[in-house]
């Protein structure tokens, strides 16, 4: 098996308003700290998507990104598109532009599998089904699928896939899109790695005190190793006068509510109900109906 270091979304590109320090410049270390890793032990690394935040980056920014990979430009990368949102189309963006210009660097575009000496990698980016992958196995090689959806061990309330019934027969399923840590999981002959995401852009119980990790695979199995970075990087608090609201007891209202008759006339009528009963501004419920009546 080809030694491979993995690390998924790291977001670079983003402007958190819940961090103190330079987010951009923090994600550059970590980034720097995988690949010295990989240049000194000889592996190639693999970024499992969402490398960008957002495909309009500003040109300082990414130039800071490309004279790391220039500087790196003796390590084998392998890079996967994640999400539209965040690593834009094949056809126009900067992670186009880092594969046409970085030797060092593969993308996944356009390509179903790429053959490593000892090693495939199979692709299943952010538009492509990963219960569709077996296909393409080879008998001799280490099979490593290279996801970007969210593949779950527990359900989550976003579009998922378990673990349980993912159709696959790899070796090792690598996990990206969904930034929670899981950790290592083993279900069969096959191994599931999820590292939890590079970036930590947001001021939430799961972000803050994390510290990321990537994975190192080899021959021996696969570890998950720390990344070393700041911690205290979040603002203590964002908005000063952000009202408090109850979630859990505006959401029980609303089920109480559609529990009774008003669901069986229309859901405008029913947002009217609600919207009297807890005292909603006016502006959020036509807000609300704007994006029904939209299907948005
Ligand atoms: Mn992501």
């Amino acid at each position: 098996m080809d030694k491979l270091i993995y690390i998924p979304d790291p977001h670079y590109g983003a402007r958190p308003i819940s961090r103190k320090d330079n987010y951009n410049r923090s994600i550059l270390n970590k980034l720097e700290h995988a690949f010295k890793v990989a240049r000194k032990n000889h592996c190639t690394v693999i970024i499992g998507g969402d490398l960008f935040d957002k495909p309009s980056i500003s040109m300082l920014v990414f130039i800071e990104l490309l004279m790391l990979f220039e500087k790196y430009s003796d390590v084998k990368m392998v890079i996967l598109r994640g999400n539209h949102f965040h690593d834009g189309s094949p056809e126009s963006s900067p992670l186009t532009m880092l594969g046409m210009f970085m030797r060092n660097v593969t993308l996944s575009d356009g390509r179903d599998y790429l053959d490593l000496p000892t090693t495939r990698l199979i692709f299943a980016d952010n538009v492509t089904d990963p219960n569709t992958r077996d296909e393409f196995l080879s008998p001799e090689l280490n099979n490593v699928l290279l996801t970007h959806h969210i593949i779950v061990k527990d359900p989550v309330i976003y579009k998922h896939y378990l673990i349980a019934d993912l159709k696959t027969n790899a070796d090792y399923v690598l996990i990206a899109d969904y930034h929670p840590e899981q950790g290592i999981i083993q279900r069969g002959k096959t191994t599931f790695v999820s590292t939890g995401a590079l970036a930590r852009r947001k001021n939430t119980s799961h972000d803050v005190g994390r510290k990321p990790k990537f994975a190192y695979l080899s021959d021996k199995g696969v570890v998950l190793k720390e990344i070393p970075c700041e911690t205290d990087v979040f603002i203590e608090k964002i908005i000063d006068d952000t009202p408090e609201v109850n979630v859990l007891e505006n959401v029980k209202q609303m089920v109480e509510l559609m529990d009774t008759s008003i669901m069986s006339e229309n859901l405008f009528n029913a947002l009217d109900i609600f919207a009297k009963t807890t005292k909603v501004d006016d502006d959020v419920i036509k807000f609300v109906k704007e994006r029904l009546q939209n299907g948005t």
